[in-house]
């Protein structure tokens, strides 16, 4: 049966807002958790990824989880590894626990930044190119889904890991035309992730049907998912402000933009 009840991790965050208004209208039921106090709903669960005991109650009984908390952009590696690393950890053993049968993962275009970007005529690029992570945080994604790997193969517990490009209300960079993915079809895409048969460990990228589009969709199709949205008309504009995308600059030449040569956070 297709699942109802659904835990929604980093709920308090900007893709966990969009989703926990987006979602309800494909019938489900949210539990919503974060570090972070939500206003509004008195049953959202205020709980640190370190608490095993908070995470064991908040995922007694769901049908699925989404799991998007966690620290969204690049810092020390310490603090990487508490949230993201351990944090990712707790929640599936908390899964494995419980039972819960899947969890749709937000991994990230920044497990494989390191990839050039395709320029003109060049292939999309696809599902199965080597993971080079652009940063501690793009190595925690890539950690994450071989923690779902793990978990799929030894326990049987399902994975969608969505390799996520850039979710936000409108694109606001020229990078950002390629890897685009509108809240509305992100909603489609965690849909289709929750929905979708005998997924086992699945990884895809997540984005709209872009015009510039860099990677490859078809496994996310293979899901049921039929991106609606296209960043085309944001083009104009972007392109005239920003200019086009130059060759020679190393944070237009790869995936994962300006994650890649941006310097490295200290401390180690
Ligand atoms: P965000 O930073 O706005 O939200 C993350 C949420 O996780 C925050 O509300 C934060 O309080 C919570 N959180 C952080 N550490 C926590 C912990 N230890 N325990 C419990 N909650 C914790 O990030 P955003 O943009 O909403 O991204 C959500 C997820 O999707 C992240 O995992 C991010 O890496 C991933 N992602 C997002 C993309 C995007 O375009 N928004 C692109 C690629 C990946
Ligand atoms: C991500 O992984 C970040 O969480 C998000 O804030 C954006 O920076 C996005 O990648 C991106 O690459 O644009």
């Amino acid at each position: 049966p297709a699942p109802r009840t659904v835990l929604l991790t980093g709920a308090a965050g900007g893709l966990g807002t969009l989703m926990r208004n987006l979602l309800p209208a494909f019938g489900y039921q949210l539990r919503l958790l974060d570090v972070r106090p939500i206003e509004g709903d008195p049953d959202a669960v205020t709980a640190d990824l370190a608490d095993k005991k908070a995470l064991r109650e908040a995922v007694r009984g769901v049908d699925a989880i989404i799991h998007l908390a966690g620290i969204s952009l690049e810092a020390p590696f310490e603090k990487i590894l508490a949230a993201n690393i351990e944090g990712t950890y707790n929640l599936y053993e908390a899964a494995r626990e419980e039972g819960v049968g899947r969890i749709v993962f937000a991994s990230s275009n920044h497990a494989v930044g390191f990839t050039p970007r395709p320029q003109a005529n060049d292939p999309l690029i696809p599902i199965d190119t080597p993971r080079r992570p652009d940063t501690f945080y793009g190595l925690s994604k890539s950690f994450g889904e071989d923690l779902a790997q793990l978990y799929w193969d030894k326990h049987g517990l399902e994975t969608v890991s969505v390799r996520i490009g850039s979710c936000f209300p409108e694109p606001t960079s020229v990078r950002m035309l390629s890897i685009w993915m509108s809240p509305a079809d992100g909603a489609r895409l965690f849909h289709a992730a929750l929905t979708a048969e005998n997924v086992g460990h699945t990884v895809v990228y997540g984005s709209s049907a872009n015009t510039r589009l860099w990677w490859d969709l078809s496994t996310a199709r293979s899901l049921g998912y039929e991106p609606q949205d296209d960043s085309e008309p944001y083009a104009e504009k972007l392109i005239a402000e920003q200019g086009e995308l130059d060759p020679d600059n190393m944070a237009h030449a790869y995936l994962g933009g300006h994650f890649v040569s941006d310097p490295p956070i200290w401390p180690y």
